[in-house]
């Protein structure tokens, strides 16, 4: 059955793998499942026939057949659980590798989106600059526990997985904040992650749909993107 999921016509960041379909994209080179993008303006996310598949208006959506998904992390967990490749067979790794997609995306990714709000949407009011170090801090306390358990391992447990593959779509979006490269073992771990040909083909097809469209001016306003600030 095909595979279509939905990426942004033009993205904020020009196709440099900030946007969610990212994630979705990598998982189905993992597993070497073909794909089709279906491209979508920012006021056609907002329309009926988007909302149906994604109530809250937004990118990406998976569908295959009958199946209409939304979220990455369901989507990355269905696209694992199905195909070999993201998931270990050994039924104790697996639940560990799950709880790994859990813990980037319900513990280690909010302080990373919230340090994205206040460099985006609130770096010009008058208290900012009180509030950024109490926001960088929570996402250094993340990290520092991140990197203490991560050591001088290559991987969070055992061979790559779709937790590791959830983790490091997390952590790229502290690329702009410098953040990161504080913790040479979680850099390093970031580098591992975005050497591998799958992440590269995803990048690479995402500029290339990016770039069909043209460099225009999107006309976007960060208010809706509250999340691609750190990246
Ligand atoms: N929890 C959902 C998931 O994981 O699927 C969040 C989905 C989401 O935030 N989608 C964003 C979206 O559609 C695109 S990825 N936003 C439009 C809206 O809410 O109206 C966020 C994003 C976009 C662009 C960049 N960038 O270019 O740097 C980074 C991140």
């Amino acid at each position: 059955m095909t595979i279509t999921i939905t990426a942004f016509e033009r993205s904020p960041d020009g196709g440099k793998g900030l946007a969610r379909d990212t994630r979705v994209r990598w998982a189905l080179e993992e597993v070497g499942k073909p794909y089709q993008v279906r491209l979508v303006s920012f006021r056609a996310m907002k329309e009926p026939a988007h909302l149906a598949l994604h109530p809250f208006g937004q990118i990406p959506t998976y569908e295959e057949g009958d199946l209409g998904l939304f979220e990455t992390g369901a989507i990355v967990f269905h696209i694992a659980e199905r195909h070999a490749g993201l998931l270990p067979d050994d039924a104790n790794a697996r639940a560990r590798a799950i709880t790994w997609m859990f813990a980037a995306l319900s513990t280690v990714e909010p302080p990373i989106l919230e340090l994205g709000t206040a460099r985006l949407l609130e770096g010009d009011k008058s208290w900012s600059a009180q509030r950024m170090p109490l926001v960088e801090d929570r996402v250094r306390n993340r990290l520092g526990q991140l990197s203490r358990r991560l050591g001088d391992a290559d991987w969070l447990d055992g061979a790559f997985s779709a937790g590791d593959l959830m983790m490091v779509s997390v952590l790229l979006r502290l690329k702009a904040s410098g953040l990161l490269d504080e913790y040479p073992n979680l850099s390093a771990y970031r580098e591992r992650c975005l050497a591998r040909p799958a992440f590269r083909k995803a990048v690479a097809d995402q500029r290339r749909d990016i770039d069909a469209h043209g460099p225009e001016d999107m006309g976007w306003d960060p208010a809706m993107f509250a999340e691609s600030a750190a990246g």
